[in-house]
Formats: structure tokens, sequence, C-alpha cells
């Protein structure tokens, strides 16, 4: 299905033949632009940035670039194409016709998984909201510009499920997705890791390697449900989504080959020469890492949680690749977990399957994490230094689930908490570690200049020089 880009509103969704749904949404985009002017990328709304818009929905040639100002961004409602006669792939009611409205009795929830989805897409661009001013070169300028602007559109997208299946309080709710702000004390974001703030690019980059990869596991299993209009947004999201993580893994991988190159040249592994010498050392990427990580580790909510298992048996929310999976239904099965003793230790529990989700979901998504931590260690290695980056153990610094409240150390080994307290320095970013590391954010705007704590991308975007003018200033 083409996109139809001489709408006010973009979209593939016949949005014309549908009067008072194109209303509601044109009310509503005025509200959505004041919000990006006010809470969206600071001191740069008016600058050209060479930016990717969808132009259709396929696997092919959906994006098209070009010089755009941000607020004029193409922001619009895509779905990735119906499947014919689709079928619900798991749980109750696996193998009936996937829904095409909402099901009444699922309506509460089916809303509340939206409400939960769209809220996180606002919230990133309200947390990176300043790291224009701080950028390590004009490519990653344009690349953290045209991350925002994607969040931008899953908003929009979690916006038009709202307005077109949940009528008057689907409308109040897209009212209240840009009512809410991260880190307000009154009225915060949902989810923790959305209320962290992210002053630094060492924490952006963490953000797009560890939280976007939760986006990508969530929409995964929102792609999947029974909710069509749901599932085919998700699909297309997912298609964006790749380049955040690209943006965070390539990142961090930078870091960590400036750091060797310092390094080298310097003939030292010490942190504090590589300090002195303006990269940031081996220790401290593993400190930002072990925070981003723990906390991203949360959004995937409770180990043993009824609503998990209500999501699948009602067919709204799946298991990311569904199809892999041999048996769609999970009942009489179980799944063995890993839960805090009485008294001390650690003891396994075999619970039923449906409500183990949450688990199986965030063990996908630390495989997939795993596969970026091994490619940097291989760099590390062929560099001769002795330095192991390690994910951190699911239970180290967990806010929610099972092992919230209980003390472990970053290899999972449980700790009383005046060892927590002599050694969580050791663990996740101090104040100093946060001081230096900003204190390393002077903005780089010369095109191909790189900041001195980063190396250069390999290459520059859409075939274009790293030298490129990727955004004009
Ligand atoms: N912080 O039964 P439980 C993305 C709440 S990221 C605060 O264990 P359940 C993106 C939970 O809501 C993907 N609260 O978990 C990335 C529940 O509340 P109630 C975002 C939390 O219900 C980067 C209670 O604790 N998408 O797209 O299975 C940039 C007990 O919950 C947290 C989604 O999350 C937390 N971390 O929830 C931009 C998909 N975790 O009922 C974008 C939609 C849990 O007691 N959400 N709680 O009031 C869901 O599927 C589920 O709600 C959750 C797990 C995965 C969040």
């Amino acid at each position: 299905m083409s996109i139809d880009y001489a709408e006010r509103i973009p979209n593939n969704v016949h949005l014309a033949e549908d009067r008072r749904l194109q209303r509601a949404l044109e009310a509503w985009q005025p509200h959505f632009l004041e919000w990006w002017k006010t809470l969206g990328p600071e001191g740069f709304q008016a600058k050209d940035v060479y930016l990717r818009t969808a132009v259709s929905v396929d696997a092919k040639g959906w994006a098209s670039y070009g010089m755009v100002k941000m607020p004029d961004y193409r922001w619009g409602i895509f779905l990735a194409d119906a499947a014919a006669e689709r079928k619900i792939g798991f749980g109750d009611f696996y193998g009936q016709p996937a829904w095409q409205e909402v099901p009444g009795e699922f309506r509460a929830t089916l809303r509340r998984l939206i409400v939960t989805q769209g809220d996180t897409e606002p919230a990133s661009v309200e947390q990176q909201r300043r790291l224009g001013q701080s950028c390590p070169s004009l490519y990653d300028m344009r690349n953290l510009f045209q991350v925002n602007v994607e969040e931008g559109r899953h908003l929009w997208a979690m916006v038009y499920l709202l307005h077109a299946y949940f009528g008057r309080d689907g409308r109040e709710e897209a009212e209240a997705l840009l009512a809410r702000h991260s880190g307000d004390a009154d009225n915060p974001r949902i989810l923790g890791t959305f209320n962290e703030p992210i002053q630094d690019w060492m924490s952006f980059f963490c953000f797009t390697y560890f939280t976007d990869r939760d986006g990508k596991f969530q929409l995964k299993c929102l792609a999947e449900s029974g909710f069509d209009p749901l599932a085919r947004s998700c699909q297309f999201m997912l298609t964006e989504e790749a380049h955040h993580m690209f943006v965070g893994e390539t990142g961090i991988g930078r870091v960590i080959r400036r750091a060797l190159e310092v390094m080298k040249e310097l003939g030292s592994e010490d942190a504090e020469k590589i300090r002195a010498h303006g990269a940031i050392d081996l220790a401290t990427v593993q400190r930002y890492i072990n925070f981003w990580c723990s906390s991203s580790v949360d959004l995937f909510g409770s180990e043993v949680s009824t609503n998990a298992a209500s999501y699948f048996a009602n067919g709204l929310k799946g298991r990311p690749d569904e199809a892999s999976y041999e048996e769609h239904r999970c009942l009489g099965t179980t799944y063995a977990i890993e839960k805090p003793r009485e008294g001390d230790g650690i003891e396994s529990e075999e619970v039923p399957m449906r409500n183990a989700m949450n688990e199986i979901v965030r063990k996908a998504y630390l495989r997939d994490c795993d596969i970026g931590v091994q490619r940097w260690n291989r760099v590390i290695k062929k560099a001769g230094v002795a330095f192991e980056l390690r994910l951190p153990s699911e239970r180290f610094r967990r806010a929610v689930g099972l092992w919230a409240g209980h003390h472990f150390d970053p290899s999972g080994k449980p700790v009383t908490p005046a060892e927590w307290d002599a050694h969580v320095h050791e663990w996740i970013p101090t104040e100093a570690d946060r001081a230096f590391v900003q204190s390393l954010m002077r903005p780089v705007t010369e095109p191909g200049k790189m900041a001195g704590w980063i190396a250069p991308p390999e290459r520059g975007i859409n075939n274009l020089p790293v030298e490129y003018e990727y955004v004009r200033l």
C-alpha cells in the first residue's frame, strides 16, 4: 500500500475516507507539534537535517533521504500491509481469524498496552532533547535527530490506534501521552527507564543499545497480536527500530575503539591516564552498560506475572517470533524460574508457562544484547588488551520483579547491603564518572570532525562520506 503524502497527515490507512477520524487526528496534530517544539530537540528546530522518511511500507526502498527541518518532518500513519486471512497465532483463540476491531472484553487491557507502548516514544525524545548541543560530530547529531523523529512517528502510530479504535477514552489517552513528561515529579512517564535523565552521549548510546532493544522485543510481541491493526503498526515500527540499535552498537563500539587507540598511543591501560588523554576507559564503559542494561531488564515486568499470562491467553501479546515455537497454546506446560529463597540463597520453581512470558521474552532479549557485547570483546581482544565486557546478571540492581529489594553483584552473586554500599561505585557510574563523561561533552560541529573520546564511524549515511554536512548549522 503506498503512502499518501498529499494529505495533511500522510497515511496508508485511507484516512480521507473516514472524515470523523481524520478531523480528530487533525485536531491532535497541532498539540503534537506544540509538544515537539517545546520538548523535542532543543536548539536545532530551524536547521536542515539529512533525514530519511518512509515512502512505502515494503521491506525494500521504504526510505527516502533528504534535507528536512525537523518540524516539517512528515509524521504520519503507516501500517504494514494486511496479510490475507491472518489467523491468531497463539493463546486460547489460536487459529481463529485475527480481529479487525477491538473485542469488547479486552478493550481496557488492549488500551493499556497501547498506552504503555505509546508513552515510551515521546518519553525518549524528552530524555534526549539536549544532546544535540554536545554532539561529538554532525554525523552523530543527525543520527540523534533521526532517532527522535522516528520515535515521534511511533507515537503517531499508537495515537492512531487510540483514536481509531477506542473512541472518547482513546482520544483522552492520546492527550495524556503529551501531558506526562519524562522525570516529571507529578506526572512522570509510565515505565521506570523512561524517567532516567540522558545527559551525555555515553548514556544515549547505551539507551539506544539496551532500551531500544527492549522496544524491539516488546514490538515483536505486539506484532503477533490478534488485534490486527496493532500487529501491523508494530511490524512497520520494527523496520525503523533497527537503525536505533545500530546507533547504540556502533556508538559504544566507537567509544571502545577510541579507548584502545589511546591505550596504544600511551602504552598504558591505566584508566586515569586514558581519561587524562580525553578518552573513556573500559571500566567506565562497563559501569554504563551495567546501569542501562539493568534498568532496561526491568522493563519486561515481573518474572511471574498474571498480567502476562492473560495477555498471552487472550491473544493480545505473543512471544517474539511466535511462529518459531512448536506449540502456541502453552497450556499444561511449565517453565523453571529462579527466585530468591526465604532466608537466603536462590532456588528454582516450576511455574505455568503462560505466567512466565515476561521472563521468556527477557531471556531472548538478553541473548540478543550479548551479541554486540561479544562483537566489542573481539575488537578489544584483537587490540591485545586483556579486558572483557559483560552483561550484568539479570538479578543485578532490579527494581521490578522477584529480585527487587535484594542485593546482587553484577555476576549475580548475593551480597549484603553493606557489601553493596561498599562496592556499588565499582558497578555503576559514580557522580565522578558522570562528571568526567560530562566534561568531554563539547560539541564538535565541523563536517567530518570527531570529538576526541570517540572514533569515527566506518561509513557515512546512505553511501555519503563521513565528512558530509549532515546538519546545516
Ligand atoms: N517500570 O505483571 P507485571 C520502546 C508495572 S520500549 C514501572 O510484572 P506486566 C522504546 C506494570 O505496568 C517498549 N512499572 O508486568 C524504547 C504493572 O502495573 P499495574 C515499551 C512497571 O503488566 C526506546 C505492575 O508493574 N513497550 O518501545 O506484564 C525508545 C506489575 O506488572 C515496570 C512495552 O512495554 C517498569 N519497568 O508489564 C522509545 C509494551 N514493569 O498493573 C521506545 C507494553 C512493570 O500493577 N507493555 N511495571 O498498574 C507491556 O507489555 C507490559 O505492560 C510490560 C510488563 C512489558 C511493561
